[in-house]
């Protein structure tokens, strides 16, 4: 006897297949196959586990220690370019061979654009993006390591990462990015979130106020999962490949 949401995800598949309008909003978690740590569940590695990322990725903590702020950066660079994506960043990939599918992530580490996935709305910015603090140097970095703190090669002041710390505003081209495409979509497939950090969670309210039906892809329920039409249980590696299996 198949669990009932192996039932709903076949369906779900048959949906898909039949050209439903499919929008994914991917966290940390739809990375962790690939052995990058999440947010939340980072215990494992020691180093950093007696700092929270909400002490980290802001602009008061690089403010106050730039070099500490690098440090992490630097180390969860190393970590994504010694990695790769993984099975679920490719179903996606595979997904959108058979209907209309956009990615709106809240991972920094491009994993998706890696996957082949085109378009990805970045609503958290990129971890391999630079810009100066000072002027208006902006480029992408891929240096690993990197020298600590880098500076800018236009007026040497400090360089910071590219991706939208707490407290900082969403750009403004992919929070209207990710608006339209969330009001537009029939299906918005959650994938690998606590559904703590906002707006990006508020996208799942936006997709529930115009009718979409909302899927969730967890290894554990999180704040989405109340708002969720269905929740796969399961890590996103196993269970996204699953939506690609041709309906019977
Ligand atoms: C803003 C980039 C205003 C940097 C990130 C109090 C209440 C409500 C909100 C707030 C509040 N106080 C402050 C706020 C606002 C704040 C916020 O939401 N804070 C939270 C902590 C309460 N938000 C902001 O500050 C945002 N900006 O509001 O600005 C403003 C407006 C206009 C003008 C100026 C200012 C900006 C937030 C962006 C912060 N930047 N990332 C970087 O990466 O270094 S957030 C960062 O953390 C990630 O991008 C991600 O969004 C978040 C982590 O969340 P998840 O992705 O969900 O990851 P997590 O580890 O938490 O969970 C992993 C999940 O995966 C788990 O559920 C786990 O079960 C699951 N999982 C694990 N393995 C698998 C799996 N699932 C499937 N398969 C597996 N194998
Ligand atoms: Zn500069």
């Amino acid at each position: 006897m198949s669990e009932h949401w192996q039932n709903k995800l076949e369906e779900l598949a048959r949906r898909c297949h039949d050209g439903a309008r499919v929008v994914v909003l991917s966290g940390a978690g739809i990375s962790a196959a690939s052995g990058i740590p999440t947010f939340r569940g980072s215990e494992d590695h020691a180093l950093w586990s007696r700092y929270r990322p909400e002490d980290l990725a802001t602009p008061e903590a690089f403010d106050r220690d730039p070099e500490l702020v690098w440090r992490w950066y630097d180390w969860r660079r190393s970590l994504i370019a010694e990695s790769a994506p993984n099975d679920a960043h490719h179903a996606l990939v595979d997904l959108a061979a058979i209907t209309d599918v956009r990615v709106v992530t809240q991972n920094v580490d491009g994993y998706h654009q890696q996957a082949g996935s085109q378009d990805v709305i970045e609503y958290h910015g990129n971890i391999w993006a630079v810009r100066c603090i000072s002027c208006t140097f902006a480029d992408m970095d891929h240096r690993v390591p990197m020298p600590i703190p880098p500076r800018c090669p236009r007026c040497n002041d400090l360089l910071r990462p590219g991706v939208v710390w707490f407290g900082e505003g969403i750009p403004p081209a992919a929070a209207q990015g990710a608006d339209e495409v969330v009001s537009a979509c029939d299906i918005l497939l959650v994938v690998g979130t606590a559904g703590a950090v906002y707006p990006a969670a508020g996208l799942v309210t936006l997709a529930r106020l115009h009718d979409a039906s909302v899927v969730e892809f967890n290894l554990e329920p999180s704040a989405i999962t109340q708002r969720a039409d269905l929740y796969v249980p399961g890590s996103a590696a196993d269970t996204l490949p699953l939506l690609l299996e041709a309906p019977a």
